[in-house]
């Protein structure tokens, strides 16, 4: 194998424009945080890789949680509304975003979808960003907690290839675990993996498509 080619600082991108975007994207996003805690909403942001159950995981949490808090969802995807579609069926609200052509949510997007909710009327925003594994841990967008949902169908490398999201998770959930035995992936393994990443990280297993593990998440929450 030959050396690794390395990207030196501006050779892909203008890094000063970087910073000041990061920046401007940290201001606002204490604004949220500021806005959601003075109206007591807890927002939560679901990451993870694109199809890896973060939809699911959602679902899931708003079933398991109903009658005990007021929900409602913001979903950031590139050009539809699937999965908007697909949370609101459970009696939430929920604020489609459209990001374009873009790979992450900001704490911009976010904040001209809170003035589309009543924030009085709410404990807790679920917050589903762009799927992947890169650019939303870039950039805060105002929440409590963070998660971030990998599957066993990504393979067995998907946390030690990724670790910048896994830095900053509160929770981090491993899905698909009914589909680990035909992936061949070692789930205690990945958990490893993410422990090694983020000592402070709750890792937890689940099935998100039949709800198997999601207590543990509410656990893990602290919900
Ligand atoms: N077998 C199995 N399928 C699952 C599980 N969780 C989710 N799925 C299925 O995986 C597919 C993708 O799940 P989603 O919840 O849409 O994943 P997502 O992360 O929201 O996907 P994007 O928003 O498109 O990135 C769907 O067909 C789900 O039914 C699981 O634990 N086991
Ligand atoms: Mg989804």
């Amino acid at each position: 194998m030959k050396e690794v080619v390395k990207a030196e600082e501006g050779e892909v991108f203008d890094i000063e424009l970087e910073a000041d975007i990061l920046e401007a994207n940290e201001k606002l996003a204490t604004e949220n945080k500021e806005l959601l805690r003075k109206h007591g909403v807890q927002a939560i942001d679901i990451m993870g890789s694109i199809g890896s159950g973060k939809t699911s995981l959602i679902e899931k949490l708003v079933q398991e949680l109903k009658g005990k808090y007021r929900m409602a969802a913001f979903k950031g995807d590139l050009t539809t509304t699937i999965d908007a579609e697909l949370i609101a069926r459970h009696g939430v609200e929920v604020v489609p975003i459209n990001t374009g052509k873009e790979c992450h949510l900001d704490a911009n997007l976010v904040r001209k979808a809170l003035q589309r909710l009543d924030l009085n009327s709410l404990d807790l925003l679920f917050i589903e960003n762009v799927g992947n594994l890169i650019c939303p841990a870039e950039f805060s967008l105002g929440s409590e907690k963070r998660v971030v949902v990998i599957s066993v169908t990504e393979g067995p490398y998907m946390a030690v290839k990724h670790p910048f999201i896994f830095m900053d998770a509160d929770v981090v959930v491993i899905n698909k675990v009914d589909l680990a035995r035909a992936m061949e992936v070692d789930v205690r393994k990945l958990e490893t993996d993410v422990k090694k990443i983020n000592p402070n990280a709750k890792v937890t297993v689940m099935n998100c498509r039949s709800g198997e593990g999601v207590r543990e998440v509410v656990k893990a929450l602290g919900l």
